[in-house]
């Protein structure tokens, strides 16, 4: 079996262990979402494909969820010292050499994809891991800014500095993947989908990482066009997301932080199947009488075998709807 997973950070890598654990022979490809990566000290830093590639291969900090484990931060300190910053993000040691061995690469000329891939053959994440594009994307999120030159009232922040820095608690008013317009998908990401027997959308951010993904020119349409069941799972669960701050990102786009509202926002011409938390069952008769398949069980990611047990559900799913 052939699967193809567009995953964010935490959320789709967790759900990716589960899947791994749950079809153990199937062939799964991820597209990892690239727009939120950002350039800092000169490194070009990846969070969500090196959440994925660390937390499948081993190396993750598994209660913060990204970064690595047994991390140290002396680089961050020393550089602390000169006065150079952003304090606000925490790269930790181990973690530099990964951003120091991509950009050493993207500087000699390999694309994203070819990187990802050798990085890839260190941790065996046993899942074939593409970024989106090889093309810079950057997520900005536009905040009210009083002071902004121009009076236009606002002022664009990248996404981790919105995210990480100001913790999301300014009010979003947009979401913009700049660049995303212009990019093309990586190699193998339309061939992957073109030969796919189900495409999954895990738990993952449906603003900033499933629909930076789509935002992609050809990767909606060749989900549409690939003629293969399409089931998502909520990452919303009793009306708020499970873990960060979704609901600012949702309302950015004016979509209601609730588990129906997402599927909605996905449509039916793009989802055939839907999965909500059981105690979200109200939304169920809603997302199916918008024309999407709709089952409620339970969505926690408390531990591998629950994990498993949503991974087969969204291929039971999958099936059902085929
Ligand atoms: P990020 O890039 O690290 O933010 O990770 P993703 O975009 O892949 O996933 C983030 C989303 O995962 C958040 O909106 C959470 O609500 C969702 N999430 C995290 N843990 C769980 C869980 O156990 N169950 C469900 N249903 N969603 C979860
Ligand atoms: N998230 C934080 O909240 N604070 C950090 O200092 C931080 C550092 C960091 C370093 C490397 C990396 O791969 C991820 C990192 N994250 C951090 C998480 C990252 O910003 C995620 O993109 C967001 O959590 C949302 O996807
Ligand atoms: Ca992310």
């Amino acid at each position: 079996q052939r699967i193809v997973v567009l995953a964010g950070g935490i959320g789709g890598a967790r759900f990716l262990l589960g899947l791994k654990q749950t079809a153990p022979d199937a062939e799964i490809t991820v597209i990892g979402n690239t727009g939120d990566d950002i350039h800092l000290f000169g490194l070009k830093v990846c969070p969500d494909l090196d959440t994925v590639m660390y937390t499948l291969g081993g190396g993750i900090h598994d209660e913060q969820g990204w970064g690595r484990s047994e991390e140290t931060f002396t680089v961050k300190e020393e550089l602390a010292a000169y006065g150079v910053g952003p304090s606000w993000f925490g790269l930790g040691d181990r973690d530099f050499a990964t951003h120091i061995v991509r950009t050493q690469m993207i500087s000699a000329g390999y694309p994203l994809s070819a990187v990802t891939e050798a990085l890839c053959r260190r941790w065996q994440p046993g899942v074939r891991l593409l970024p989106m594009t090889d093309d810079r994307v950057e997520t900005h999120v536009l905040v009210d800014d009083p002071e902004a030159e121009g009076g236009s009232g606002q002022r664009a922040v990248h996404f981790q500095e919105y995210w990480v820095r100001m913790r999301a608690e300014a009010p979003a008013r947009a979401v913009v993947p700049i660049g995303a317009d212009q990019a093309a998908p990586a190699p193998g990401v339309l061939e992957a989908i073109g030969a796919a027997d189900v495409v999954l959308f895990p738990p993952s951010n449906p603003v900033v990482s499933v629909g930076t993904i789509l935002a992609v020119p050809g990767v909606r349409e060749a989900i549409a066009d690939a003629g293969v069941p399409v089931v998502g799972l909520s990452p919303i669960v009793g009306g708020a997301p499970v873990r960060g701050m979704a609901d600012r990102m949702l309302a950015a786009i004016g979509v209601e932080t609730t588990a129906a509202a997402v599927a909605l926002h996905y449509g039916s011409g793009l989802l055939d199947g839907w999965l909500v938390d059981s105690t979200d069952a109200e939304a169920v008769a809603e997302v199916e009488a918008a024309g999407v398949r709709c089952r409620a069980v339970p969505l926690m990611m408390s531990d591998a075998d629950a994990t498993a047990r949503m991974a087969a559900q969204a291929l039971e799913l999958a099936a059902e709807v085929s």
